[in-house]
């Protein structure tokens, strides 16, 4: 599948950018291009200059609202952003258009952290102006939602999540939903290392983006997950993981292939990573929810046989009952057996429910008139009442 990212303010900008150099390596290593192109919108001209891997050229690099904000970004104000982006979808646009291999794109990627003021503005901005020119063509969005500290400092980071995501939701076709707080549990030294956050972002697209691409017989799965899966995957609330076994260089000379505990260590590797993905999502969410899913499974070919696949599928479909599966394999690298898990379609996710409630009761504060149990309320009743940003 092969994917024009857009990053949007800092944040954005600089997954993107890791989402470039995820392009390269594919380049380097499986002769696969997973991105027509990679842009950065932003702002402010410091945080343009300091991507490493987005080509340099002010189509690749565009600064809009230059003249409003100085190139110093819009101070999370995310109304300001989402006005600059309204005037400068031209800009936009016209770069768009002479990317080399726009017509090769099969969907867009743009990308945001919620609680800033450029990225979050204008993401569902452009994601609606690139929807009514590009009718048919997927576009999808990243959500970076912020480190606990931020939410419980700054007033603003909340509020302008809450915007953020409701107007994300009603316009882009799917909403990747990472949760920048999940990356600091999981490993401490990636602490507020956001360089370490980024990488462990993008890297469950990798395989996704490469099996479907590959024009090797070799490495053409049994079942190949293409962009046509993936598409049929994508809606609504997303999440995605990835997790990995180690495959030991040598198996123990004395297990010949078909004894049992062969079979058994084949199928629990593949089971092992599978609940690492699961465990690992960008966001916490319950399975249950999911309205649909897939999984791929990157492994060296004779670690996959359909057997491994068939039970991951019978696995996935315990924790998510409701969803519709698909599924892939993609007999690829050497050392260890990845399995990527996306989880789509989601029903409810108390994580946004939260920003909601509180972005109301922050409204009925300045409003001076509290709101009474605001705590009870589902996500469908808390989002109506989020102001919008488009
Ligand atoms: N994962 C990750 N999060 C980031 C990164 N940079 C900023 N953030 C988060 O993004 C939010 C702030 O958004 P920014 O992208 O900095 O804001 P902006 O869109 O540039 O908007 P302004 O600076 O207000 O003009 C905060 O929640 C940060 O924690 C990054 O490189 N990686
Ligand atoms: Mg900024």
């Amino acid at each position: 599948m092969k994917l024009l990212v857009i990053g949007l303010g800092q944040c954005g900008g600089r997954i993107a950018d890791r989402f470039a150099r995820l392009n390269h390596r594919g380049h380097a290593q499986r002769g696969i291009n997973v991105l027509a192109d990679a842009i950065a919108v932003n702002t402010d001209v410091t945080d343009l200059s300091g991507l490493r891997t987005i080509k340099p050229d002010y189509k690749h690099r565009i600064l809009v609202g230059g003249q409003r904000t100085n190139g110093h970004g819009v101070g999370k104000v995310s109304e300001l952003g989402a006005e600059i982006a309204k005037e400068n979808t031209d800009k936009i646009i016209d770069a768009i258009r002479v990317t080399e291999r726009f017509y090769e794109t099969d969907a867009f990627l743009l990308i945001a952290g919620a609680a800033g003021g450029t990225g979050s503005g204008s993401i569902a901005v452009v994601t609606q102006h690139l929807k009514e020119r590009y009718i048919g063509k997927p576009v999808y969005n990243v959500i970076v939602l912020p480190f606990r500290q931020e939410e419980t400092t700054e007033t603003r980071a909340v509020f302008n999540t809450a915007m953020c995501l409701k107007s994300t939701y009603l316009v882009a076709d799917a909403v990747f939903l990472i949760d920048n707080q999940r990356y600091v549990k999981k490993d401490s030294a990636a602490d507020r290392n956001l360089s370490t956050v980024n990488a462990r972002v993008v890297e469950p697209f990798y395989n996704l983006l490469c099996a479907g691409e590959e024009t090797n017989q070799k490495y053409v799965g049994a079942r190949t997950l293409d962009a046509g899966d993936i598409i049929q995957t994508l809606a609504g609330w997303t999440v995605i993981g990835e997790g990995r076994s180690q495959i030991p260089r040598r198996m123990p000379l004395c297990m010949p292939k078909r004894d049992f505990r062969y079979k058994m260590n084949e199928t629990s590797k593949a089971a092992h990573a599978m609940d690492q993905a699961l465990g690992e999502l960008s966001l916490t969410c319950d399975p249950k929810d999911a309205g649909r899913a897939l999984y791929l499974v990157t492994a060296p070919p004779k670690e996959m046989s359909m057997e491994v696949i068939k039970e991951l599928g019978d696995n996935l479909k315990l924790m998510a009952p409701d969803a519709l599966i698909r599924s892939g394999d993609y007999p690829r690298q050497k050392g260890s057996l990845d399995v990527a898990v996306v989880l789509s379609e989601l029903r409810t996710v108390r994580k946004i429910t939260n920003y909601f409630t509180k972005a109301i009761d922050l409204i009925s504060v300045m409003k001076s008139k509290r709101g009474l149990g605001y705590e009870t309320r589902q996500l469908e009743e808390t989002f109506n009442d989020i102001p919008m940003l488009l």
